[in-house]
């Protein structure tokens, strides 16, 4: 058996934990989002695939979703002591080693895919890593300066964490796509996979980065499995994150319908078999098989039953 997963960070880690409880880790491929991914202070830091990475590792701050639990942040305090911007990003002193690490591995020539392995094999997650493409790919975001009312655009990150996504975005750009590739085995993952879900991820940051990697959405449709997406939203509303400041830009609407829509029925050229949408939602996605089954991953067990719904409804 041989599922394929598209992740991003918090999401996707946590339905790939819950996976990787209902069936062996090592059939397991998790494709993950680098368009967030960022260079600060001069390190390279990969925001999706470590949050991939810390998680199925045991290592993640459950409460954050990001950077290590039992962190500390006395490197954050003494850059902010010489003023060294952005100050705004908060590296934890053990995120830190994680990418210096990895910068040091890049500055070598070492591909982000061979990177990403020879971390992984510290914190030993049992699924596969691949990053989406071993090219840098970077989402930038279109906003309109309040102060001159000219357009421009800025990083995902400043966006998100500086901002808070509170700017008005008129689109997101991801800087570097034209150019990029899959990442060496990402091709291969679809062409053998028995199954191929969306994790509940970001539709437009997470999945849609993915997606539009060249070659990676024709690969996934090429793929002998089923593909089954999950509704990052539940009941209207985003389970944590601001993927509804997203969504609007690219005019979804914020519900499992819209989003479902959205990726559309793989018979009539989108992305979808089945479309696994939360309890007493309903979703009208013509050509595609909807279930209502619990979406929430309050706890292991939840998440557990959730990948294996999503598992039977591709007939794995
Ligand atoms: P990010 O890169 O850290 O933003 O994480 P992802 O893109 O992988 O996932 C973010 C999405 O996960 C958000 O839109 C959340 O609504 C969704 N999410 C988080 N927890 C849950 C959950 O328990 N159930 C469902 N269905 N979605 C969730
Ligand atoms: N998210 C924040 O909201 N604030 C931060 O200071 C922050 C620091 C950070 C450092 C390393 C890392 O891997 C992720 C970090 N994130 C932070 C999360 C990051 O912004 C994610 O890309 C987004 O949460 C969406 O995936
Ligand atoms: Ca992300």
């Amino acid at each position: 058996m041989h599922i394929v997963v598209l992740a991003g960070g918090v999401g996707g880690a946590r339905f790939l934990a819950g996976l990787r409880a209902v069936t062996p880790p090592e059939s397991i491929t998790a494709v993950v989002n680098t368009g967030d991914d960022v260079t600060m202070h001069g390190l390279r830091i990969c925001p999706d695939l470590d949050t991939v990475m810390y998680t199925l590792g045991g290592a993640i701050d459950p409460e954050r979703g990001w950077g290590r639990v039992g962190e500390s942040w006395t490197v954050k305090e003494e850059l902010a002591g010489y003023g060294a911007e952005p100050t705004w990003f908060g590296l934890g002193d053990r995120d830190l080693a994680t990418h210096l690490v990895r910068t040091r591995m890049l500055d070598a020539g070492y591909p982000l895919s061979q990177v990403t392995a020879a971390l992984a094999d510290r914190w030993q997650p049992g699924v596969e890593l691949l990053p989406m493409s071993d090219q840098r790919v970077e989402t930038h975001v279109v906003v309109t300066d309040p102060d001159s009312g000219r357009r421009q655009a800025i990083h995902f990150q400043e966006w998100w964490v500086r901002h808070r996504a509170a700017l008005e975005a008129s689109a997101f750009v991801q800087v570097g796509v034209e150019t990029a590739r899959p990442a060496p085995g990402v091709v291969e993952a679809f062409a053998t996979a028995d199954a191929v879900v969306l994790a509940p991820s970001n539709p437009v940051v997470s999945i849609g980065t993915i997606l539009g990697v060249p070659g990676l959405r024709e690969a996934l449709l090429a793929t002998p499995g089923r593909v089954v997406g999950i509704a990052p939203v539940v009941s209207g509303a985003v389970v944590r994150g601001m993927a509804d400041r997203c969504l609007p830009v690219v005019g979804v609407e914020v519900s499992a319908e819209g989003i479902g829509r959205h990726y559309g029925a793989r018979s009539d050229g989108g992305l979808l078999d089945s479309w696994l949408v939360h309890t007493g939602d309903r979703a009208d996605v013509p050509g595609v098989d909807v279930r209502a089954v619990p979406l929430l991953m309050s706890d292991p067990d939840a998440t557990a039953a959730m990948a294996r719904a999503a598992l039977d409804a591709a007939g794995v």
